[in-house]
């Protein structure tokens, strides 16, 4: 694997098209050329999109932008590596052949540079999620994805957008405080087991946090920060695209 690596997530890209979130996809952009430029590979953990249900014969024209320029970047030599999201699970063969290199649908666990990496999008992990794991195996289904697709696209894109735009609230200090060590109690879990990376997106916090065994990132995202974790093949850091 090429280095560095670069990790971004939860981009969220806004489904109505470039105009309404113009700045994001800019700074994307430049950020991708970047990557073009110095090469290295990039791992996209989750919720690159706001939406993304991929049917037969069809995809979503409203990223043509930002797919355009993923597909230059995979053309040119550079790895994608994608995890998809709760936003963007419903990828199939238009994913997997044209953007990106490698898909791992629940997750990565691989080694770089000697290095254990833990790479999770990050919905479901928390205790209280008991519900929504129910419901995360219900829509990851097969026979629900072949019902949905049943569905006029335009129709059930209305839909995900009513359901995606109710989702993004801002949560309190008190709680950021109990997330961020919840979510380290499930970073020491994985690190005890020879991991010395977890990455996580989902929560759209930013963090580096220093376990006993390794270390603990929070990916943060793109609708706020604009933050990359960034991996020289032996150091990692959070950093803020500028
Ligand atoms: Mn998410």
């Amino acid at each position: 694997m090429k280095l560095p690596i670069y990790f971004i997530s939860d981009l969220h890209l806004n489904l109505n098209g470039k105009n309404y979130d113009l700045k994001k996809r800019n700074s994307l952009s430049n950020f991708f050329n970047h990557i073009l430029q110095n090469g290295g590979t990039l791992f996209i953990v989750g919720d690159l999109f706001d939406y993304w249900f991929e049917y037969k014969y069809f995809i979503p024209k409203n990223y043509y932008d930002i797919l355009t320029k993923i597909s230059q970047l995979k053309s040119k030599g550079i790895e994608i590596n994608f995890i998809p999201g709760n936003h963007d699970f419903w990828i199939n063969d238009f994913a997997y052949e044209e953007l990106f290199s490698n898909i791992y649908p629940d997750g990565a666990k691989i080694y770089i540079e000697n290095k254990k990496f833990l790479i999770l999008h990050g919905d479901g992990i928390l205790k209280n999620d008991f519900g929504y794991r129910i419901l995360k195996n219900l829509i990851r289904n097969k026979l629900f994805i072949f019902l949905f697709k049943l569905i006029h696209p335009d129709i059930s894109y209305e839909l995900a957008k009513f359901l995606s735009q109710k989702k993004h609230k801002n949560i309190k200090n008190d709680s950021i405080k109990k997330l961020k060590s919840e979510l380290a109690i499930f970073a020491k879990k994985n690190l005890n087991n020879n991991i010395d990376f977890v990455l996580l997106g989902h929560y759209h916090l930013k963090d580096e946090i220093n376990l006993e065994s390794g270390k603990l990132i929070l990916l943060g995202d793109w609708m706020k920060w604009k933050t990359y974790a960034f991996f020289d093949g032996k150091n990692m850091a959070l950093k803020e695209w500028k």
